[in-house]
């Protein structure tokens, strides 16, 4: 008997990668660097389904039928390097690999044009949900050739999650869409994050309110249209107390948020790509911020406003505005995250359909959120809009939450509460929403003391003004 597909690295990823391949009937080879791990994953969860354990990557080979299906699960980067050059020396033409790390999507773009003069498919893969998802169904974001879809595709969609019936998986584009994709949603992810955790700062500080009110506050937020996994682990995470104390859990967790680099990638390459992904780019500061206990002590003296809190009637409109902000500012990371797929599509040559990234992310991942089947739609609709700002039920939704969304960047900066997820995203709003932007000043200054030259309203053409001089213009 040979393996339909297999999989070599089983930490917590790989093993439940493989552990899901089997729980559909999949007969899956696997292989660690370290085989006490494969023989571990057989002997607890051999009667899920068929495991063929491979103990030398040799023989790891011989195990899957031609052609070869074989996922990567180990750390990226060097590990992930070694291990590809280890098994494209064993592989034949025809056989894929599929990456199912973190990589960095130009690292993908390197090594499926290396394989590929092997005639090897290499598919760069995004895979998101965690250990759970993993295990339950994640969502697959997968990159590579066509051809490659074609044979990986159903087996990968029979794994993934599935909503209303439509899997969470699907070919993004080829040789690095794929983890470019992910590393967006990622950056999506931080946003999110960030957003979530100005709003519980806000209703804490502005409005007074307990973490476990808090909770319940979110608790109905999530039975609305903000209605997402985050909101509903947030629910739980404010509603949690910490056993050792009898205090509210997030109250005992030192407030320093770490990052494993897919944000920083995700705002590192919007720069190369020039996409104005505000509202990521503030939430990586914010967690690299919170992480400066030196600069964070030094400032701790420095003066805010006088201390205090909204009045009765204002806190209780305040969680509603709060909601307004939040849903607000979300679509505007969205805006910019599907700003970036698109840039990205179009540098690489990738064809993405965002519609299609929108209806994988709905279920498995950890953004999932039932405000992406509005995306969905705006993308399938005859008229693809131009930003997601523009679709109409965006448009109608940012006009209904407006006036609560600046209410809530004037309190946050009345209090001094900072919210920069909030701040950024309503002023890329208003500078999409601007007929006339400050850049006219800035490129003026450019010219004046560099000769940049500059564009005018009424004629065509380039040009530049003697400043030094006599101040005349010329074309140029
Ligand atoms: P890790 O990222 O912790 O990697 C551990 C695995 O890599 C083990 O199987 C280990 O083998 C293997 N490995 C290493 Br390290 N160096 C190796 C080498 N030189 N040759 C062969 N094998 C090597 O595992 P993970 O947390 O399961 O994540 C796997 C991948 O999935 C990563 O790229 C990660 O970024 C990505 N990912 C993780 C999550 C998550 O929630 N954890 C979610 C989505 C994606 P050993 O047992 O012999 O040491």
């Amino acid at each position: 008997e040979r393996a339909h597909i297999g999989v070599t690295g089983l930490a917590v990823m790989g093993r439940n990668l493989a552990r899901n391949f089997a729980r559909h009937g999949h007969t899956v080879a696997v292989h660690n660097r370290t085989s006490a791990k494969t023989r571990a994953l057989v002997d607890e969860f051999g009667h899920e389904g068929t495991f063929l354990p491979a103990d030398t990557a040799e023989e790891f080979v011989t195990l899957l039928e031609p052609p070869r299906r074989l996922v990567i699960m180990v750390k990226a980067g060097a590990p992930t390097d070694a291990v590809i050059d280890e098994f494209a020396a064993l592989l034949e033409p025809g056989d894929m690999i599929v990456d199912g790390g973190n990589a960095h999507f130009a690292d993908t773009r390197r090594r499926e044009a290396a394989l590929r003069e092997r005639g090897i498919h290499f598919v760069g893969t995004g895979i998101s949900g965690g250990e759970e998802g993993a295990l339950l169904g994640p969502s697959i974001m997968p990159g590579g050739s066509p051809e490659s879809y074609a044979a990986l595709g159903p087996i990968l969609e029979d794994i993934a999650a599935k909503v209303d019936g439509v899997p969470c998986c699907t070919h993004i584009g080829p040789d690095g869409a794929g983890h470019f994709v992910k590393m967006v949603h990622n950056g999506i992810e931080y946003a999110d994050m960030q957003l979530i955790a100005e709003a519980y700062d806000l209703l804490g500080r502005a409005a007074g309110l307990r973490p476990a009110e808090i909770a319940e506050v979110f608790k109905g937020w999530n039975s609305g249209r903000l209605e997402s996994y985050l909101i509903e682990i947030t629910a739980e995470v404010l509603a949690h107390t910490d056993a050792d104390t009898g205090r509210p859990f997030v109250d005992v967790v030192q407030d320093r948020a770490e990052q494993k680099g897919t944000g920083r990638w995700t705002v590192q390459t919007a720069l190369d790509l020039g996409v104005p992904v505000s509202g990521i780019a503030e939430a990586v500061f914010a967690r690299s911020l919170s992480g400066h206990t030196d600069i964070r002590a030094a400032g701790r003296g420095l003066p805010g406003p006088t201390p205090g809190t909204l009045d009765g009637e204002a806190a209780a409109r305040f969680a509603d505005d709060v909601e307004q902000a939040l849903y607000a500012s979300k679509i505007v990371a969205y805006a910019q995250g599907i700003h970036q797929i698109e840039a990205g599509s179009t540098e690489y040559d990738w064809a993405i359909d965002p519609g299609k990234v929108a209806e994988i992310w709905r279920g498995g991942c950890i953004i999932r959120a039932r405000f992406l089947n509005r995306i969905r739609e705006a993308y399938d609709s005859p008229r693809r809009p131009d930003s997601l700002l523009s679709a109409e039920y965006f448009r109608d939704a940012l006009a209904g939450a407006q006036d609560a969304w600046r209410r809530v960047v004037a309190t946050s900066a009345e209090l001094g509460i900072p919210a920069p997820g909030f701040a950024a995203a309503l002023a890329y709003y208003d500078g999409l929403r601007s007929p006339r932007l400050p850049a006219a000043l800035i490129q003026a200054q450019r010219d004046f003391f560099g000769a940049h030259t500059y564009r005018r309203v009424d004629r065509d053409g380039s040009f530049h003004t003697e400043w030094s001089g006599d101040r005349t213009e010329h074309a140029v």
